[in-house]
């Protein structure tokens, strides 16, 4: 197992369309290990392929309290069950240091296959309904600072590229550790 790069907002990568995995196979099979690795070590609760340069439609979480259920879906389609709109304070790993408010249905469906290639499907509520559509978003190119304001994106933008050039010289405390420093 390995631990894979995460891309970080605005990487243009993370805007791909990722395709349909057409075969569950062994090396499919390692790399959900490693991104259930990568996620895990981050900490997360939610990784999609795209977010480590891999566009393949495929994503794991774990909403779980003790970080001991592992959840794999390829192929995920999402239905919604229940349209009203559930406000949930999000983040995302390739966007560290920051979270805001996004509203989603609060009731899906999700059909995918697991890591057997056997296909399911399951209901889901609250973080765990919250947390598949954001993964499947990623997918589709999409990231949950796209559904705040301009504003707020272009804030985010900005202090993200700040981040990485600091970092990049190697100076001061860590992005993030300023981040929770406000
Ligand atoms: C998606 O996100 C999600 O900013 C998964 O510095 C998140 O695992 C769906 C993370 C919240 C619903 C609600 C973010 C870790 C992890 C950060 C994550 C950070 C370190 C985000
Ligand atoms: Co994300």
């Amino acid at each position: 197992m390995s631990l894979l790069t995460i891309l970080e907002y605005p990487d243009l990568r993370l805007r791909k369309r990722a395709a349909p995995v057409t075969e569950v196979t062994d090396t499919l099979r390692n790399t959900i290990d490693d991104m259930l690795e990568t996620m895990y070590a981050a900490p997360g609760i939610g990784l999609a392929a795209t977010q480590v340069n891999i566009h393949k439609r495929l994503l794991v979480l774990d909403v779980s309290e003790n970080k001991d259920t592992p959840l794999v879906f390829i192929n995920p389609e999402i239905d919604v069950l229940d349209p009203e709109p559930l406000g949930y304070e999000e983040g995302c790993l390739s966007v560290p240091g920051y979270y805001d408010l996004v509203s989603r249905p609060r009731k899906i469906r999700v059909r995918a296959l697991n890591r057997a290639g056997q296909s399911f499907d399951m209901e889901a509520e609250g973080l765990l309904a919250v947390c598949l559509q954001h993964e499947v978003d990623h997918l589709d190119g999409k990231l949950f600072v796209d559904y705040l304001s301009i504003l707020k994106r272009q804030r985010i933008k900005a202090k993200l590229q700040k981040d990485r050039k600091r970092d990049e010289r190697g100076d001061g405390k860590s992005a993030k550790d300023e981040h929770e420093a406000l």
